[in-house]
């Protein structure tokens, strides 16, 4: 499928998604939501693809939703029409696992969009913030929510009030990130993790993002619980015995998504 606002790629079994509207920053417009979409409904049924990189440029992952086209918007069309919100969480309902590789601005909707990965490797030019206090708004996809189980309630606050960006150090040190890269090496980095989660038994990776993504919506006693029993049910998959007899053979596992 061709798109006007993304580009798309497979490399091996890694999925890249690259946002690409460099005249706007990469600014989230409600078609480039639609093709994301698109395109992440594409690679989750590709069965080549065991994990997907989302980018930008090297100016700016996204600089947040569209101001332009949001300006006009009245809180009755926004809310009747649902504004931009479907597939918006298509990318945190990805079953895939879908790293976000961060360049440049990540800021209000893009900082949203790089937290609904499952998790961000930055280059040391990124910065990430919440400035819609500053447009006279509040982060309306996540920002309240996820930065602040990422980064406490301090930061989160202060971001969030005041507008303020934060860099990758910053974002390393908070928890926001999983890590800070040089920004020659991040789509090498991205591409070579995500390459590596792909080699992994697909059904198994799924539970183990399952389980992780527990941890957000439930409270520890039932989050352990909901582990157990992902992991009892590892023992009845084809890959477990796999990888298991390979490591005690000292040999690597091949395993078959089953
Ligand atoms: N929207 C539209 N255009 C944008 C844009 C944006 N967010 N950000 C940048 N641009 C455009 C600029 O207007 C400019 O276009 P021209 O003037 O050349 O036509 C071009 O990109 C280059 O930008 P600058 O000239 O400003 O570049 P600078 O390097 O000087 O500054 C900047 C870079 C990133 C600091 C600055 O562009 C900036 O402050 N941008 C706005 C950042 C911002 O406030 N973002 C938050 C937007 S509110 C939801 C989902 C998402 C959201 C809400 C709900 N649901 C699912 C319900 C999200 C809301 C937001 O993100």
């Amino acid at each position: 499928m061709s798109y006007e606002n993304i580009k798309t790629e497979i490399q091996e079994h890694v999925g890249i998604i690259t946002l690409d509207r460099p005249e706007a920053l990469n600014a989230l417009c409600a078609d480039l939501i639609s093709e994301l979409g698109n395109a992440l409904d594409a690679f989750e049924a590709n069965d080549d693809i065991g994990c997907i990189v989302l980018t930008g440029s090297e100016k700016a992952f996204a600089a947040g939703a569209d101001i332009k086209e949001m300006e006009k918007k009245t809180f009755i069309s926004a809310y009747m029409e649902d504004f931009i919100t479907g597939d918006w969480e298509k990318v945190s309902n990805c079953r895939k696992p879908i790293i976000a590789a961060v360049a440049g601005f990540a800021l209000g909707g893009g900082c949203e969009l790089a937290m609904m990965c499952d998790f961000i490797i930055a280059a040391d030019n990124a910065k990430f913030g919440q400035p819609e206090i500053t447009l006279g708004t509040i982060p309306g996809a996540g920002g309240t929510q996820r930065l602040t189980r990422l980064v406490g309630k301090s930061k989160a606050m202060e971001m969030v009030l005041s507008g303020r960006m934060m860099d990758s150090e910053e974002a390393e040190r908070s928890g926001l990130i999983s890590r800070v890269v040089p920004l020659a090496n991040l789509m090498e980095d991205a591409v070579k993790t995500a390459g590596l989660i792909a080699s992994m038994s697909r059904p198994i990776t799924y539970l183990a993002k399952d389980s992780v993504n527990q941890a957000y919506e439930v409270s520890l006693a039932a989050g352990i619980h909901y582990e157990r029993r992902l992991f009892h049910s590892t023992f009845a998959s084809y890959d477990q015995k796999e990888g298991m007899a390979a490591f005690i053979a000292k040999k690597r596992p091949n395993f078959k998504n089953r």
